[in-house]
Order: structure tokens, then sequence, then C-alpha cells
């Protein structure tokens, strides 16, 4: 019999309304800051950064509180730079080859290209993979449950903790990525997610001019 044992709700805090109003509108503010980045600064970045934002990811809810994501922090030169020529290289077939006209014309706005810099340029690439099934503790297989959703909340969540610490990162998703596997040594129940470039801007980054849906094109109150 499995032995469910429960505590109270000891960390649980509730504001005062008008507090909770304030915070809201904050929160909404803070995020609106946050841009996608693609031209990072080389400064350095204090490793206790990022070891706290995967931590705060890591307390994402998941399926069965299975938590089947694995971070693999990279910040080596040589492997930064194994990875941009990797990347490249399928960027290269996407964009010449792979990828539609109708898909290219979406991404026209972004200005994206084959060439990835930025890979060897910030300090960090944090590389998410999702664990389609994990090992128990005598070695046999344990299954997962919801993990695109699981490893997408943990990662949106750690995309706003690095926000949250003034550092901007880049979601690229270089296609396919199996090669992550290979450069980092993972393991074959691990699956790339996704590449989360991490660092400061550099003096003179820019971003393209977009925009957000409004509240009324993302949500129906019924
Ligand atoms: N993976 C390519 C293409 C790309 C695709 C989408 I959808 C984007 O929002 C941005 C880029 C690249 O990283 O250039």
């Amino acid at each position: 019999m499995n032995d469910i044992r429960f505590e109270p709700l000891r960390q649980y805090k509730q504001f005062p309304l008008e507090e909770m109003q304030n915070r809201a509108v904050d929160f909404y503010e803070r995020m609106q800051r946050r841009r996608t980045v693609r031209h990072f600064s080389d400064q350095p970045v204090p490793p206790e950064v990022i070891d706290y934002c995967l931590l705060a990811a890591g307390t994402a809810p998941s399926g069965a509180n299975l938590q089947p994501w694995h971070f693999v922090v990279v910040s080596q030169d040589q492997i930064k730079h194994k990875i941009r020529l990797a990347a490249e290289e399928e960027e290269h077939l996407f964009y010449s080859e792979r990828a539609t006209p109708e898909w290219l014309e979406v991404l026209a706005p972004l200005g994206t290209d084959a060439k990835k810099p930025f890979l060897d340029t910030a300090p960090y690439l944090i590389a998410i993979f999702a664990q389609s099934y994990s090992f128990g503790s005598s070695g046999s297989k344990v299954k997962n449950y919801y993990v695109q959703e699981s490893v997408g909340i943990a990662t949106g969540m750690l995309i706003t903790a690095l926000h949250h610490c003034g550092l901007v990162s880049l979601t690229h998703t270089p296609s396919p990525m199996r090669f992550l596997n290979e450069i980092l040594m993972r393991p074959s129940n691990e699956r790339p997610f996704l590449l989360l470039v991490v660092g400061f801007p550099a003096t003179d980054a820019v971003v393209p001019v977009i925009s957000k849906k409004s509240l009324e094109d993302i949500a129906t109150f019924i």
C-alpha cells in the first residue's frame, strides 16, 4: 500500500485585496518588459544566479510530480562552439530547404537567419531535455506523464526567473536538435526540448518592433 502523507499548507500567503491588485499590475508590467534577445554580450553571469533560476524552474508542477526535465548548463567555450556548428548546419538546411514559404513569411519580421553567433557569445546555453521515461531505483523504466506540458511550464518559469534577475534569454529551437544528445552526452530517454541562450544583452542590441495580443484577443470571460 502507498503511504500517503499530507501536511498543512504552511507557506501559503494571502494578500490584502489592494496589495493583490497592485501585485497583479506590477507583475504584468515586469513581464511586459521581457523581450527575446538575439544580440548577447559576453559579460559573465554569476553562476549562483543560474543555479537559483534552475531551482525556481524545478518548482514547476508536473504530471504526477515526476519532474521529467533535465537542464544542461553549458558555459565552456569549446562545447558552445560545437553546439553552434551543429545548430548552424541544421539551420542552414531549414532556411534553404526545409521551411515552407509560409513559415519563412511569418519569420521574416524577426530578421532571423541561419547564422547563430550568440551560441558562442552568450555566457550560458541551457539545453532543456524532456524525459519521456525515467529510471526507478532498481533501474526499471518509469513512464512519465504530460511530459511536454510539464517541461513547457518549467521552461516558462525558468525564462520568467531569468528575466526577474535582469538577464535576457532566447528560446532557440534548431530543428532537429538530436545533436544535443550527442554533444552533451545525454541518454536516449531524454529528448531535447529547447536550447535557452542566456546572458546580458549586447550594448547595441536591437529587437524587432512587435506587439502582443490584447486581453480581449487572448481571453474569453463567460
Ligand atoms: N529555428 C529557426 C527558425 C525559427 C523558427 C521560429 I517558429 C521562430 O520563432 C524563430 C526562429 C531559428 O532559430 O532561426
